[in-house]
This record gives C-alpha cells, structure tokens and sequence, in this order.
C-alpha cells in the first residue's frame, strides 16, 4: 500500500489519456500535480491547462530539475523507462510508477487482470460482460480504454483490467485476485530490445496476485517462478482435474471443466479455435471470482466479438468479407487465419501491410501456405512482408489500401474469403485500427 499523502509533489508524465486520467484523480484528492510532456502539443495538453489551472505543465521535453525533486514519477504507458531523463530520475532515487500501480493502491474490490499478446480485449469485455449479467456492479477497462483511475469507486465490486506490457513495466505489486498472461508471441520489438524483456514486462501481472489462470497451449503464459497460490488452466485438449478443456463426444466438441461437458461450441457465436480459447479462459478467470457458472455460458452464448476482430461484414457474390483490422501483430494474423481458414471453402485472400513494428514475418509462412491463396500486401512495410511470405502464395503488390481492396476483389471467387488482418500497426495510413477497420468496412458495404 502507498497512498500518497498531500505534502507530497507527484509529476505526471504524459499528456494523453493516461496523464489526464492521474491528474485528475489527484487533484480530486488535493495532491500537488505538475505535468509534462515530450511533445509541444498533446490531445488533452488543452484540457488539462481549462480544467486544472493550477496544474503546472511543462511541453516539449521533460524537465530533469523537476523530476529529480518529485515525491514520485506516474508516467505514462506510451513514453518507455529507458526515456533519458527517466533514467536519471531513477538513479537519484524518485520512485517511478504507472497509472496501473496508483490503481492498484487505492483499488478497493477484487481485479481480475489479463494481459497477452492477443485476445485482451476480447477475455477483458467477455468477463466483464459475465460478471454485469451475473449482477455485479463491474467497472472494466484499463489498456481496453478507460483508463484505470477514471474507474476507481467505492460502489465497484469488481474490476476487470486489460493491462498491456507497457502498463505492467511500470507496475510492481499489482495484487490481483487473479491474473492470466492469455498468449505471449512476438509484438512491439520496436520498443522492447529483446523478446525477452517484452515476456518479463507481462509476467509482472502475477506480482502478489492470489490467483493464477495459465494457458496450458502457451508455455509462455506460465508464471516464471512456480506460484505458491492456486493455479487453474485453460487449453484446447482434454481437461483434467480443475482443469477447463474441450471434450469431444458423440462427433461434437464441448467447452468443459474436468469431466464434466459445460457447452457444445456450436453454440457458440464467436468462431474459430482462438475464440474456443478465449471462451474457455473467461470461464476460468469468472470462476476465480466466483461468478456462477451457468450464468456466465449464458453470457457465452449471447456474445457475438468485438469489431475488428474477425468480424464478418458481408457475402457480396458468394465472397465472404472479414474485418480482422485489430490483427496488429504476426500471432493474431496467424490466429484468424487458422481461425477463418478451415471454414472457408475456396481460399483466402488476405489484405496485409502497415507499420512492421520490427516484426519476424517468416513466422506466418505456416499458416499463409495452409490457409492463403493470394496475399495482397500494401503499406509501409509491405517489401518485408512479400520478401519473408515469398513462395507461401501468389503476392500482389498495391499502392494504396483502395487498391488493395480493388485487387483483393478482382481476384476473390465464389466460396473465397477476403480478409483484412494486416499483421502491421496502422499508424502509415491510419488514425487507429478502429479507423483502418471502419474504412474497410465502408469499402465493403459500397458493393
Ligand atoms: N508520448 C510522447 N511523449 C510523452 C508521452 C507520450 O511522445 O511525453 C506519445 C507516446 O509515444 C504515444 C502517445 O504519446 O505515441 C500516447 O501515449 P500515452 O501514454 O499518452 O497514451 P494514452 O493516450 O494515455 O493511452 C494509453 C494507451 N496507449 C499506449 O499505451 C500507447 C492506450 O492503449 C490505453 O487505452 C489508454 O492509455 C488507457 O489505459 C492503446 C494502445 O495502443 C489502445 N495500446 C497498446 C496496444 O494495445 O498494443 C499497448
Ligand atoms: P488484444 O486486445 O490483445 O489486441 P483482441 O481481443 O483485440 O486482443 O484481438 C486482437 C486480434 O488477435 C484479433 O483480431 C484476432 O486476430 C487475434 N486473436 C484473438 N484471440 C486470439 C487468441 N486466443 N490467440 C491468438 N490470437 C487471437
């Protein structure tokens, strides 16, 4: 526990979402902010200077003086330890956190807290939808948008958090009730040095947490030190004691605990072998809260995803179009490729390209050989993806998304999926991948 006490300086690093979400939490509590940012302008700079004139800020750069004579550094997820004047900060001894452990401190119902490569967002909104339909008063968000201090309330009984690395670098003593790394693969290579380092940044999740979900399919997911606390298990084999698994029986396949069938999967609306995973790791983390069990396969049953992530849009002349824009990464573009491949009669055409964030593309040559027909490769980075996937399937280079899309539609056949998961982050061509996806999107309804 370390509530900050109001003779104490806290210097807010960040000027976003995040560095909005802090100041204000510690204004509203008559804590001494300032603020600064790298930029000369932020989204919120102009806010934060009309709502809390008394609020020092500081622009274009971070000023070393002020941060070595602060009580403590919160500092924002998008700006890395490494950052310089951070580092100096650090070696004269300031405490430096994230918004993650100032919620922690002052959170005061059980956290559920998920982290991974992939499927975040998905468990995140899918336990949080479990524990609303199960008549708890849930607040969800974190890395998933709201930001962690926006949510802190006395009413809540439960938070459900999606923490992505960048937020757990900065959190040593999350105290979960339960934590789940879901999946790790390779991502953000750009800002982590090695794989290495991104892996140790997720596994802080498990810091002081009182319960473990592990993915029995990802030796990655398990902690790195072998928990004293009690550890559950999600997989797609078999499961076996306190374990949640598929059985197959009577040629049909069920989400189960033990030996004990809890629902065909045919009745589930989110498709593909991932969503199996994500459905079975939801059961799990509810149960550790103790959410009842045939309420949360209600709430199964019901969910149909999130947009942008494998999102069926349309069949235009016998072509099915997939809207997969929040495939940022190689491990979920390989994801939905096994997901949607089996179940497409002819082949896929996929749309793919962007910002590369450093990525090995090789690592998708599997999939796309098994799955693709034809990959359609634009964006920043599109020569790295055609020079790793070469000899996987037919390459077509575009110049721009809107001739990825004409190309990808000239080529797709009856029975063919057209699948937009670009293994790349947007910022190229795009505000977002919610911008990418809608874009997309309007494409396909205009046919
Ligand atoms: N920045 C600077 N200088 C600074 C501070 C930030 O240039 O001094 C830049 C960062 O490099 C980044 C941008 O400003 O490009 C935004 O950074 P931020 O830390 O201010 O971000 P917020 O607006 O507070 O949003 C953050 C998360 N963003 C990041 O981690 C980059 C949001 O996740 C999250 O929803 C929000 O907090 C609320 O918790 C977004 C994200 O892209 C969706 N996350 C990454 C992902 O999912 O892969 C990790
Ligand atoms: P995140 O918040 O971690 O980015 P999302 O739930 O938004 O995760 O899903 C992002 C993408 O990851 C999806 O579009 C899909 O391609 C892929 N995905 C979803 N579930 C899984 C999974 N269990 N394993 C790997 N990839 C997945």
């Amino acid at each position: 526990m370390s509530i900050i006490t109001t003779d104490q300086q806290i210097v807010v690093v960040g000027l976003g979402k995040t560095g909005y979400s802090v100041i204000a939490f510690f204004v509203a509590r008559d804590i001494n902010v300032v603020a600064m940012d790298t930029r000369e302008q932020t989204p919120f700079s102009g806010l934060v200077q009309k709502e809390f004139p008394q609020v020092k800020v500081y622009l274009g750069g971070l000023v070393q003086g002020v941060l070595n004579s602060a009580s403590k550094i919160v500092v924002s997820p998008g700006l890395p330890l490494s950052t310089p004047e951070i580092q100096v900060a650090i070696q004269q001894g300031v405490a430096v956190v994230g918004d993650i452990q100032v919620f922690a401190d002052y959170a005061r119902a059980p956290v559920i807290a998920i982290t991974g490569s992939n499927a975040k967002s998905t468990v995140t909104s899918l336990v949080g939808l479990m524990a609303q339909d199960a008549g708890v008063n849930v607040a969800i968000g974190g890395n998933l948008g709201t930001p962690a201090l926006d949510l802190i309330d006395d009413n809540i009984e439960l938070y459900v958090m999606e923490l992505s690395s960048f937020q757990l670098e900065t959190t040593p003593a999350l105290k979960a009730t339960v934590a789940t790394v879901l999946n790790v693969s390779p991502d953000h290579l750009d800002r982590y040095d090695s794989y290495l380092h991104y892996h140790q940044a997720k596994h802080k999740i498990f810091n002081g947490c009182k319960n473990v979900v592990v993915n029995r399919d990802d030796a990655l997911s398990a902690p790195m030190l072998k928990p004293s606390v009690k550890v559950t298990s999600f997989g797609l084999s078999e499961p076996d004691l306190k374990q949640f698994g598929i059985i197959q029986q009577d040629s049909k396949e069920y989400l189960a605990k033990f030996n004990k069938t809890l629902l065909n999967v045919s009745t589930l609306k989110i498709k593909g072998s991932h969503n199996r995973s994500n459905a079975l790791a939801a059961l799990a983390l509810g149960e550790a809260v103790g959410l009842d069990t045939a309420s949360m396969l209600g709430t199964l049953q019901k969910f149909s995803g999130l947009e942008h992530r494998c999102q069926w849009l349309k069949n235009s002349n016998g072509v099915d179009y997939f809207n997969d824009s929040k495939g940022t990464n190689v491990g979920a573009t390989v994801a939905a490729l096994e997901g949607l491949g089996p179940d497409t009669q002819g082949g896929i055409i996929l749309m793919a390209g962007g910002v590369a964030k450093d990525a090995d593309f090789s690592l998708m040559k599997r999939a796309v050989k098994q799955h693709v027909k034809t990959l359609v490769l634009y964006g920043q980075d599109k020569h790295s993806l055609a020079q790793a996937l070469e000899g996987t399937a037919e390459i077509k280079l575009a110049t721009s998304f809107d001739e990825a899309f004409k190309l990808s539609n000239s080529i797709a056949q009856s029975g063919d999926a057209v699948v937009l998961s670009p293994a790349c982050a947007s910022f190229d061509m795009f505000k977002s991948f919610e911008h990418r996806g809608d874009y997309f999107t309007n494409l396909v309804e205009a046919l």
